[in-house]
């Protein structure tokens, strides 16, 4: 089944300038861009979009970073979109991500692990939404 998911590009990648390399790693394995934009989040935005993870020991880290630099969010679209970029991104944590994932590649840590993506559809809309609005 054709879906959507929400894909994110985190500052660390930016900071490293290599944005268009995860994009092309990203377009290599079928992932269809769909909405794409930049944007710095604040505390408040970054925050509320990691809400299911306040409390937890690692949230305040997680939205320093994410705040630290810009973000690309970006909308994608293929057959079982949120499986399918769940594998291509790997695990949470980058050293323990397979050979060939985009965190295994871009991620320098647990926390700066380079990219989010939802992990599950319905997540996927509510993050769409979030994010892009409507
Ligand atoms: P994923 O992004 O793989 O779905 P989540 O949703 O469990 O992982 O966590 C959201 C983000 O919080 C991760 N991408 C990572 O940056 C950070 N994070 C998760 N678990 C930890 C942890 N134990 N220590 C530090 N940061 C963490």
């Amino acid at each position: 089944m054709t879906e959507r998911t929400l894909f994110i590009i985190k500052p660390n990648v930016t900071e490293k300038h290599r944005i268009g390399e995860v994009i092309a790693a990203i377009e290599a394995k079928g992932f269809r861009i769909v909405d794409m934009k930049m944007e710095r989040w604040d505390e408040v935005r970054a925050g509320g979009f990691y809400e299911v993870h306040r409390g937890k020991p690692f949230y305040g880290a997680l939205v320093e970073f994410m705040t630290s630099g810009p973000v690309v969010p970006i909308v994608l679209e293929a057959e079982n979109c949120v499986e399918a970029l769940r594998n291509a991104i790997g695990a949470t944590d980058p050293a323990k991500a397979e050979e060939g994932t985009v965190r295994k590649r871009f991620g320098d840590s647990l926390t700066r692990n380079a990219v989010h993506a939802s992990d599950s559809p319905e997540n996927a809309k509510k993050e769409i939404a979030y994010v892009f609005g409507g």
